[in-house]
């Protein structure tokens, strides 16, 4: 047997090999009688959520070390024993006839055909490298993502840039967070969000914009719920979401209209002297001329521009005003728009200029999405060099080089392209081979007849899923079966910054690996094993974060190991030595910032039309985004629980005001076409006022919906604009 063959086989031995590694015993303990008699549990681990970035913990139920049932972990700090319906169902999934077992490649006839583990590292390296010969080594790109742990993408991120030479690589994070991560690090020196979830429970005034909590952050919006406050909700989105519905009052913004609120409500501020001059002067900079700026946002103007009365954005400044404690809230919204990183900063700006920020119950605060995009926004490798540096500074790259024992020169010295450049780069013929882990870009990027075909010019195409039927896998020249959440452990970081566990409790069926092996295979056959000999485990390689994290602003070098962070029931960055553990913290409560003179910036820029306004052919403006607590994304995941399927509409529907319906004559359920200038789609017609008259909602979990979207993105986060494109309704 060769040694490669051998590998693989010890890789695969491991894989069958013992569960989870602390057996937590505490006979009896299985809540909520969720156990059935006949199996009773022997023993229980915690364990994150592996849906969104709430970061809930879950107490798995073991038998023999397989995990057979859950319940919601009543003593962590983030859900105190909540759960939504995806993560009831978390183990569920895992089980499904559509879980890739083995390796498949397309053969000659067009099929995926199952291989052995070897033939398919042999023909990812071999394809790769003759990809790397012919047309330089930037030529291969990857795709990656906010769902696999930190020690994962920090595994990918290293390998491909110090070990394959690769230069250009992004994730899914671009579709989500990227607005933010960019708005913070311009305001304040770093990507960080400040909060902590218990700033939920200490706001009397709570105000959301572009953020439907009850349905997108369900566990967030019950922290809410438990305010004892009786806080104002103020909610700021075009739709009547249901956490609109809930709020005390709901400001139904015309689309992408929130800079000119949020100036017009700054200018307020000004006007009546409501400002905290004193913070503004110890910790911000460039206040003046913002103040200048927004002199020009007149209530006649932000009225016209915004679609709301006089009187409701007079009323938001002063319940802002007469508020002690506010907190702003943002989601996709706000960051999914051409002009997402300036509207975020607008929301900064009211925070800094009222001082409410670095206090409990305050903050401007950007929630996130998928379980692991905080890891991914610091240590991914992608849009920073490991544990949020720079890749294009030397020092920087002298000080991961020398934790890696790596020569610098191994180190790009360049940013990667963004997401939507690596796109136009295959569409030139400049990159031929792509790798794709844990992201079906196929249905979740913008334009995507446009983007399939693109894909489909690839000489090589390589998807890393747990599934091999997403529309990406479909697309495929080589699937990697991947384990997934439940079936591997390591660390994810949640939207308040807290590092938490997840553990193995199931065997990933067939032949599939955790991701962590597949890279160390990669590694191996790519013939880089040397760099990575102290990448042996999920552990050892969150020490080796552990020391790139060392003086940046999300230091977690305090942290000894995996049991720690369990015991402490997740520890919230930055956590040195010289931190407290305490169960909840918060960034700025010295009013230091990370800029070198400590200071926050304010950062403003004039708002931009629509960028595809309606016409008299296109007359309604879409707005996609999330259409239940029981869908995930592109539903690879939540359409194989029986249970989720029962709590959301099966086919594609689109939400049409009743005022709009009575005009065009469609009646309630009926199929009609929605189409935009790039594509055509049938959905059913659901008559609601949730939806003002002119627009229409599409939820992004239906494969079809983004054919209709435009790809058109914000200048400095490349962010793409999901939530505003123009559209016509027809009859089927
Ligand atoms: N159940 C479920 N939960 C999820 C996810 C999921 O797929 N399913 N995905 C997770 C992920 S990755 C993310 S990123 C988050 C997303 O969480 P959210 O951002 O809360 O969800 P969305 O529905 O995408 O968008 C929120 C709202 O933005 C509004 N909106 C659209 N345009 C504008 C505008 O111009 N201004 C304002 N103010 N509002 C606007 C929409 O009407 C929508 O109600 O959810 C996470 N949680
Ligand atoms: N129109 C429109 N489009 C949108 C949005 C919108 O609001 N509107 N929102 C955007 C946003 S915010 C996001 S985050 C994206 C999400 O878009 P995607 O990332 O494309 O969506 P997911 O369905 O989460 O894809 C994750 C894939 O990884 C697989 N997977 C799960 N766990 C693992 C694992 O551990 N390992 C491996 N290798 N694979 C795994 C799943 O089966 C699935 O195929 O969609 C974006 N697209
Ligand atoms: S709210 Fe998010 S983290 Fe919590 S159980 Fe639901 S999907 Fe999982
Ligand atoms: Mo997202």
């Amino acid at each position: 047997m060769t040694t490669l063959l051998k590998f693989v086989q010890d890789l695969l031995h491991q894989a069958q090999g013992p569960l989870t590694r602390e057996l937590v015993l505490e006979p009896g303990d299985f809540g909520l009688g969720q156990v059935p008699a006949k199996s009773k549990p022997d023993a229980t681990t915690d364990m994150i959520c592996g849906y969104c970035a709430t970061g809930c913990s879950l107490r798995v139920h073991l038998k023999d070390g397989q995990g057979i049932n859950l319940t919601p972990t009543s003593e962590y700090p983030v859900n105190l024993g909540m759960a939504c319906p995806k993560g009831w169902e978390a183990l569920t999934v895992l089980d499904s006839p559509d879980r890739a077992t083995t390796p498949l490649l397309r053969d000659d006839a067009g099929k995926l055909k199952p291989i052995a583990w070897d033939e398919a590292m042999r023909t990812f390296s071999d394809r790769f490298k003759r990809i790397q010969s012919e047309h330089g080594p930037h030529s291969v790109a990857f795709l990656s993502t906010g769902q696999i742990t930190t020690e994962e993408m920090a595994f990918l991120g290293a390998l491909t840039k110090f070990g394959m030479g690769m230069l250009h690589g992004d994730g899914n994070t671009r579709q989500c967070m990227s607005s933010a991560a960019v708005a913070y690090k311009q305001s304040f020196g770093f990507d960080a969000p400040p909060y902590t979830y218990a700033d939920f429970e200490e706001s009397d005034v709570i105000v959301l914009v572009g953020s439907n909590l009850c349905i997108a952050h369900p566990i967030m919006w019950e922290r809410v719920m438990r305010n004892p406050h009786s806080p104002k909700i103020i909610v700021i989105d075009p739709r009547m979401t249901e956490t609109a519905m809930n709020a005390t009052q709901h400001l139904s913004i015309a689309p992408k209209a929130d800079q000119s609120l949020l100036y017009g409500v700054a200018r307020i501020f000004i006007e009546n002297d409501w400002i905290d001059q004193q913070y503004i002067d110890e910790s911000t900079n460039d206040f003046e001329e913002f103040a200048k700026f927004v002199s020009a946002y007149n209530d006649e103007r932000v009225a016209t521009e915004t679609g709301l009365t006089i009187d409701q954005i007079h009323r938001f400044a002063e319940t802002i005003h007469e508020g002690k404690r506010v907190s702003f809230w943002w989601t996709m919204g706000v960051n999914q728009s051409y002009q997402g990183v300036r509207t975020a900063q607008a929301i900064i700006n009211l925070a800094l200029m009222t001082g409410n920020i670095g206090r409990p119950g305050t903050g401007a605060n950007s929630i996130t999405g998928q379980c692991n995009a905080m890891g991914s926004r610091l240590f991914s490798n992608t849009t920073n060099l490991l544990g949020g540096h720079d890749f294009t500074n030397p020092e920087h790259r002298e000080k991961i080089a020398n934790i890696l024992d790596i020569d610098p020169a191994l180190i790009p010295t360049k940013n990667s392209l963004p997401y939507h450049k690596i796109i136009d780069g295959i569409l030139r013929g400049e990159i031929r081979g792509l790798w794709v882990i844990c992201t079906n870009p196929a249905h979740s990027w913008i334009n995507q007849n446009q983007c399939r075909d693109i894909l489909d010019r690839l000489d090589f195409l390589v998807v890393q899923d747990m599934y091999h039927n997403t529309e990406t896998a479909k697309m495929a020249d080589l699937v990697l079966p991947a384990a997934g959440w439940g079936e591997k452990e390591g660390t994810f970081i949640n939207s308040e910054r807290r590092i938490g566990i997840i553990k193995k409790v199931s065997k990933a069926p067939g032949e599939a690996l955790s991701d962590f092996n597949i890279f160390k295979l990669v590694a191996h056959y790519w013939g880089c094993t040397e760099m990575f000999k102290d990448w042996k485990s999920p552990e050892e390689v969150f020490q080796i974060l552990k020391q790139c994290s060392a003086g940046q602003p999300c230091d977690f070098t305090g942290i000894e190991n995996y049991q720690f962070v369990d015991e402490q029931k997740g520890v919230q960055w930055p956590y040195s030595d010289s931190d407290d553990n305490d169960q909840e913290r918060r960034l700025f409560e010295d009013g230091q910032y990370y800029h070198p003179d400590r200071r926050a910036k304010f950062l403003f820029e004039e708002p931009r039309p629509l960028t595809e306004p309606p016409t008299d052919l296109f007359p309604f403006i879409l707005l996609t985004g999330r259409g239940s607590a029981s869908q995930w994304h592109t539903q690879t995941r939540t359409r194989h629980s029986a249970v989720l399927r029962k709590l959301y509409p099966e086919d594609t529907f689109v939400e049409i005001n009743p005022v709009d319906a009575r005009r065009l004559q469609i009646s309630p359920g009926e199929r009609v076409i929605v189409e935009s200038q790039r594509g055509r789609i049938v959905a059913k017609a659901v008559l609601t006022p949730v939806i003002q008259a002119g627009q229409l909602f599409i939820p992004m979990h239906y494969e079809s919906v983004n054919q209709l979207t435009d790809a058109t993105f914000d200048p400095y986060s490349n962010q793409p604009s999901y939530k505003a494109c123009a559209v016509r309704v027809v009859m089927n």
